[in-house]
């Protein structure tokens, strides 16, 4: 009887001391906080990536990370054009917000940063490539671009982190940035025939050959989040690591790029954290790389200031179900101001967009200009044809009369109406405006006043007593003022060797 009791009281205690040990072990890993690694592409669309789209480029790395993860199929950014795209991920706020910081090429005024925050409580911060730009961080009272310390390779920032503190780093590529590496479709191993070429491009092989060589930047990308899954794996930080891989805009290519259709403002987006995300999951909530800067914050319990006006997600993370988590999560806001500087007197294109999961609606604020840029160079679709030239651009432009292009080249290149209506559901790849339709007349009004009431409420000056020139504002790479075209597209095209954009020659 003595030794059962003894038995008895043995096992209590051993109960007692296992759950205090694992209340304490569960206290410790949930004090501890993630590191997290941002693996960005650039000027790459949602849909360019094995796991979004099997027909697509093959990209078993990312697709790895996706299966232990959560991969967003409604995940777009704030504006289609890199620096304002970026400006707003790490302020939290729509770009619109951010003055000059809407603008490409433009500054970046001080802002809270979610980078700076992370910093501030201990954080070793820094990106590797393009990070905030292009643009001037400097005019905007930056001392180091404002996505961090810019260090060479991982190994190198990582050395230099204290040994147990948390670290964020962002490797921001240049691929699939153009201009794409010559002959790259044929190192990709893609089948040309094999590509799916959307239906506002036309079918040809030079445009087969075009999309192959973005592929295969594409591949390189994959290749990387190889290699930096593996470093950070070496250094025994993978459990503790949030991995997210996305795009910053979509692809350069006519109505991509500069475009507030869905090929310009539509990202991948993957997050996983096997530790504590429920992985394998396809969620469809609308989620703005706006959200990034809040939903970090509240990652590490910081919370975000009041004018950062992006909404954290970190719920959508937690959760454990597919599909549409927040049932209010079910549209986006984005716009556009001036991408290059592609127009005389150097005017953007300004727009704002609404897309639900059935419609997407676009207002222009200036029908009577050029939505990509001035003819003849078009410049917000490769701008001005500097470097490489974009092949599928210049067999546009030189069959731009023949009667399987025309339509096409006016989707691209000629103006558009004050109001843009796509009904996705019967017209995916956003092609015939329905905007004028009087069977819309209704759904139209309600997507613009929603749109509207967005606007107002986000302080944008296009809708409130609130202007700010964006047309004004400075330009940072000059040379794009005076274009050079190459001489591919001056030979192709019977082109001039340069244009002046800085007169006002309207
Ligand atoms: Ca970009």
């Amino acid at each position: 009887m003595k030794s059962f009791t003894s038995f008895l009281l043995f096992l209590i205690v051993a109960f007692v001391f296992f759950t205090s040990c694992k209340q304490a072990s569960q206290e410790s890993a949930s004090r501890k906080m993630p590191n997290f690694l941002i693996l960005m592409s650039d000027n790459h669309s949602w849909n360019h990536l094995s796991c979004y789209d099997a027909e697509s480029v093959p990209t078993p790395n990312i697709d790895a990370v996706a299966k232990e993860g959560i991969r967003f199929t409604n995940a777009y950014c704030s504006v289609p054009s890199c620096s304002p795209a970026r400006a707003a991920m790490l302020a939290g706020q729509d770009a619109w917000r951010l003055q000059e910081a809407a603008n490409l090429w433009g500054s970046f005024p001080k802002v809270k940063v979610y980078t700076e925050m992370m910093e501030e409580i201990g954080y070793h911060v820094g990106i590797e490539g393009k990070g905030w730009g292009p643009g001037n961080a400097e005019a905007g009272g930056w001392a180091h671009n404002p996505g961090g310390e810019r260090y060479d390779s991982f190994e190198a920032f990582f050395n230099e982190a204290e040994k147990g503190k948390p670290w964020m780093y962002w490797y921001s590529s240049r691929d699939p940035h153009r201009p794409y590496r010559e002959g790259g479709w044929e190192k990709s191993g893609i089948d040309l025939a094999s590509i799916k070429v959307p239906p506002y491009l036309p079918d040809t092989e030079e445009v087969r050959k075009d999309i192959a060589d973005y592929f295969y930047e594409i591949q390189l990308f994959d290749q990387d989040v190889a290699s930096y899954m593996s470093l950070v794996g070496e250094m025994g930080q993978l459990e503790n690591t949030i991995i997210v891989i996305c795009s910053d805009n979509g692809w350069q290519m006519p109505r991509g790029l500069a475009n507030l259709y869905d090929f310009g403002l539509k990202i991948p987006l993957i997050i996983s954290w096997p530790d504590q995300f429920k992985g394998g999951r396809e969620v469809s909530d609308f989620v703005s790389l706006n959200d990034f800067a809040p939903t970090f914050l509240e990652l590490v319990g910081i919370a975000a200031p009041e004018e950062m006006n992006a909404k954290s997600f970190a719920d959508i993370l937690y959760a454990e179900e597919n599909g549409r988590i927040d049932d209010s999560r079910n549209f986006v806001v984005a716009g556009r101001e001036r991408h290059a500087f592609v127009r005389q007197g150097g005017t953007g294109y300004p727009g704002r967009a609404i897309r639900t999961d059935g419609y997407l609606y676009i207002k222009n604020y200036e029908p009577d200009r050029w939505p990509a840029g001035d003819p003849p160079l078009f410049g917000d679709v490769d701008a001005h044809m500097l470097h490489y030239p974009a092949p599928t651009k210049i067999y546009m432009l030189a069959n731009k009369n023949e009667a399987d292009v025309k339509p096409l080249f006016d989707l691209a290149f000629a103006k558009r109406p004050a109001e843009e209506l796509y009904d996705l559901s019967k017209d995916p790849y956003q092609l015939t405006n329905v905007a004028a339709l009087p069977e819309y007349a209704a759904l139209k009004q309600q997507l613009s006043d929603q749109l509207t009431k967005y606007l107002r409420e986000s302080g944008d000056p296009r809708e409130t007593e609130n202007p700010f020139d964006w047309d004004a504002a400075e330009y940072y790479q000059k040379r794009d003022l005076r274009p050079r075209p190459n001489k591919i597209a001056i030979e192709a095209l019977g082109l001039e060797e340069t244009y002046d954009y800085l007169n006002s020659g309207e």
